[in-house]
C-alpha cells in the first residue's frame, strides 16, 4: 500500500537530515544521540509535549543516551504530513 503521503517531495529534506524511510510499513526513522542519559530524556520530554499538542505520537526507544524514533500514521496505514511535521519539529528540538 502506498504511502498517502500528499508531496512525496517533502519527504526529501527528512532524508537529508538523517531520516531514513521504510517504504514497506510507510514510516521514517532516526537515530538520534545525545551526550548523557539526561539530555535523552529532555529531549524525549520536549517532543512528548508536540506529540500531545498534535495528537500524533512516536514510536520510540531510549537506551541510556540513545533514543531511537519511528514515525508512522496508524490511522492511514502510512506515511502522512503529520509525520514529517513531528520529524521537522524533533530536528528542531536538537538543531
Ligand atoms: N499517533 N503516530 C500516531 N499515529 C496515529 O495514527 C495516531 C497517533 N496518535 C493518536 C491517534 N492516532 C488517535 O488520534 C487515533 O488513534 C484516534
Amino acid at each position: 500500500m502506498p504511502d498517502p503521503l500528499a508531496d512525496p517531495d517533502a519527504l526529501a529534506p527528512l532524508l537529508a537530515c538523517g531520516w531514513s524511510h521504510d517504504g514497506k510499513r510507510g514510516s521514517i526513522s532516526k537515530t538520534f544521540t545525545f551526550r548523557n542519559f539526561i539530555e535523552a530524556f529532555g529531549f524525549m520530554t520536549h517532543a512528548a509535549l508536540w506529540a500531545e499538542k498534535w495528537d500524533h505520537h512516536p514510536e520510540w526507544r531510549n537506551v541510556y543516551k540513545v533514543v531511537e524514533v519511528t514515525l508512522t500514521t496508524h490511522d492511514a496505514g502510512g506515511l502522512t504530513e503529520r509525520d514529517l511535521r513531528l520529524a521537522r519539529k524533533m530536528d528542531s528540538l536538537v538543531a
